[in-house]
């Protein structure tokens, strides 16, 4: 089986999620979902997992299938009090994010007159200032990746210290993963670090789509992120998404 680019995003969102033990996995889109079940699957057994409505689950069902074993109830009243204390690794996306690992998906334009009304703030803020907060990013593009967002729902390491204790004290933006790359904010003075580019993706690419700088450690040679085991194959393949739906958001030439 060869590994496609969606498979080589799920494998990075699965790494992702890898070290964080026994912690409520909040995977919100499709191939965020896909990574963490591929993660519970494979490197971190512990990883509590939902059916991303209400009910956590003893074992990852394919992709938007009903759950076989229900092992308890969260609903929405729940979740928030887990993201006040903070067992928690939320995947969300992010219509804009910016080089200081700001997070925007609320508006686009003047928050007056917004160009676009998105979806709100909604978890945003109580996420980042409480739990591990990582961001999916299926279009990596310069007005996704930006020097600075038009609304900050989700806030950056920076934000968050000029904020006080109250604000960094378990703020951790963890990983940004997107369809070309994978990032994490500890360039210089907490801003967007390459860490590594998806097979076939050149460094050149990542920056031109990009619109704004990306730091690269050392002299300048990017690892590329790693290919997907054999056994992660069958289980996205054949167990996870038979039906391909990640190629909905990663397109299978991509
Ligand atoms: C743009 C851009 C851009 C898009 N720049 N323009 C244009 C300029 C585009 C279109 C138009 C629309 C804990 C918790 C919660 C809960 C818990 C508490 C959360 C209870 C749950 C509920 C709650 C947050 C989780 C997410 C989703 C983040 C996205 C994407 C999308 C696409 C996939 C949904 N850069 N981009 N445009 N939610 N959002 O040309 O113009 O704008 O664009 O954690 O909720 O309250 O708290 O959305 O947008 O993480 O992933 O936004 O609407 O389809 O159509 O692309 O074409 O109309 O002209 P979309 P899209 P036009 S945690």
């Amino acid at each position: 089986m060869t590994p496609t680019r969606a498979d080589v995003c799920a494998a990075a969102i699965a790494d992702a999620f890898a070290d964080d033990g026994e912690i409520f996995a909040s995977p919100m889109g499709l191939l965020p979902m896909l990574g963490v079940r591929l993660c519970r699957l494979t490197q971190n057994p512990d990883l509590v997992i939902s059916d991303g409505e209400s009910l956590f689950l003893a074992s990852p069902p394919p992709l938007f299938a009903k759950g076989d074993v229900v092992e308890g109830w969260i609903p929405f009243r729940r979740v928030f009090d887990v993201v006040a204390y903070g067992k928690r690794h939320v995947m969300m996306g992010a219509t804009q994010v910016d080089r200081h690992g700001n997070q925007n998906i609320s508006a686009i334009g003047d928050f007056a007159r917004p160009t676009r009304q998105l979806l709100g703030s909604r978890g945003a803020p109580g996420n980042t200032v409480n739990n591990r907060t990582s961001y999916w990013v299926p279009k990596h593009s310069p007005r996704v990746f930006v020097e600075q967002v038009d609304v900050v729902s989700g806030v950056g390491p920076t934000r968050a210290k000029a904020a006080g204790t109250g604000a960094s004290r378990y703020h951790d933006i963890h990983r940004i993963v997107s369809n070309l790359a994978v990032f994490d904010l500890h360039g210089p003075g907490d801003t967007l670090r390459l860490l590594s580019v998806h097979p076939g993706v050149t460094l050149d690419e990542v920056r031109e789509a990009s619109g704004c700088d990306v730091h690269v450690d050392g002299d300048g040679a990017v690892p590329e992120s790693r290919l997907p085991t054999p056994e992660e194959l069958v289980l996205v393949n054949e167990v996870l998404d038979p039906k391909g739906l990640r190629f909905k958001e990663v397109p299978r030439d991509a």
